[in-house]
């Protein structure tokens, strides 16, 4: 039987697959710069977070209808039912697509249309957690929350995420006490490839209940006391790491260490398109290179459900 799995750090943008952007494209009469999808696949190297971060970015261009944005997460829902998965907390962007003239109405609209539905379609519930783009100012970052506030749409929980080194989360504390004081859940990416003190800061001035990546808290004892202790959960990226070049090898990863030192750790799949592969991969990629076997799995796979924001008996449904 499959583990019941809980996703928690999955970008929506991230499960756009070069087919879909071929599709799209055509559907949408975008010109892309990529004569076939081998060439497109061919971009899929990176040397680190921001080279990355510049395909995904481009990528979206194909996003231009309120129908796309329900495609695009309805591919990912149904892909992550055959993973197991059977609850996703679920990043959206609404800046890098309102910075290139899509209506935020459009854009969320569409992801909530197949989230409205997804536990229907595909017995998967779901959160939507907006995440703001660090490297854009705290002002944009709130008058946006401030327009999604005034909507029609629900949103759950913020977070903050892009280019991490040189925009640490106290410039967004402001933001923060906004979604605070409407209820929202708050998490932040931090320690990706920023510095243990933004996990601090994460922590102390934006008061987040989870860590996004947080693998760099590794380099902090004082740090790792504070995470163990406050039971605080890092949603952590075994492909992305890999791939952004955070860690050299999948075999270098410390995602072992961390569970020994007593961290609420779980495993997610990040941009899955871009990485090689969905939650039910990493885990089968970290069995294999570590021989985690059952126990350690479903340690990984209860940690999830742990760190998610359902409630308890939700979360007693789950295990
Ligand atoms: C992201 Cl891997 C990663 N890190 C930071 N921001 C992101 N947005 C999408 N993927
Ligand atoms: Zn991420």
């Amino acid at each position: 039987m499959k583990l019941p799995l809980v996703e928690l750090h999955l970008h929506i943008e991230g499960t756009l697959e070069p087919e879909l952007i071929f599709d799209l494209a055509a559907r949408n009469r975008v010109t892309l710069p990529w004569a076939s999808l081998p060439e497109l696949r061919g971009q899929y190297e990176f040397d680190d977070l921001q080279s990355f971060l510049n395909l995904y970015y481009r990528n979206l261009d194909v996003l231009r209808e309120r129908v796309d944005y329900g495609d695009l997460t309805r591919a990912y829902l149904e892909r992550a039912r055959t993973a197991g998965v059977r609850h996703a907390e679920i990043f959206f962007d609404p800046q890098a697509h309102t910075s290139r003239g899509i209506p935020l109405l459009t854009a969320l609209g569409g992801v909530r249309d197949a989230l409205d539905t997804s536990e229907a379609d595909w017995g998967i519930s779901t959160k939507l957690i907006v995440t703001f783009l660090r490297d854009r100012s705290a002002a944009e970052a709130l008058a946006m929350l401030e327009e999604i506030l005034a909507s029609e749409f629900r949103i759950d929980g913020i977070g903050i995420d892009s280019a991490e080194v040189g925009y640490p989360p106290e410039l967004f504390t402001e933001v923060f006490e906004l979604a605070r004081a409407n209820g929202l859940h708050l998490v932040a990416h931090a320690g990706e490839e920023g510095p243990p003190s933004y996990v601090w800061q994460a922590l102390d001035l934006l008061g987040v209940e989870r860590i996004d990546h947080g693998i760099r808290s590794l380099e902090d004892e004082a740090l790792l006391d504070r995470l163990v202790t406050d039971r605080i959960p890092l949603t952590v990226c075994p492909f992305s790491n890999v791939r952004l070049r955070v860690i050299d090898t999948l075999a270098d990863h410390p995602i072992v260490r961390m569970l020994d030192r007593g961290l609420l750790a779980c495993v997610n799949s990040d941009d899955p398109a871009y990485f090689g592969g969905y939650i039910d991969d990493n885990l089968a990629a970290l069995d294999r290179e570590f021989g985690l076997g059952p126990d350690r799995l479903a340690l990984l796979a209860h940690n999830g459900v742990e760190a998610s924001f359902l409630d308890a008996a939700e979360k007693a449904s789950l295990s």
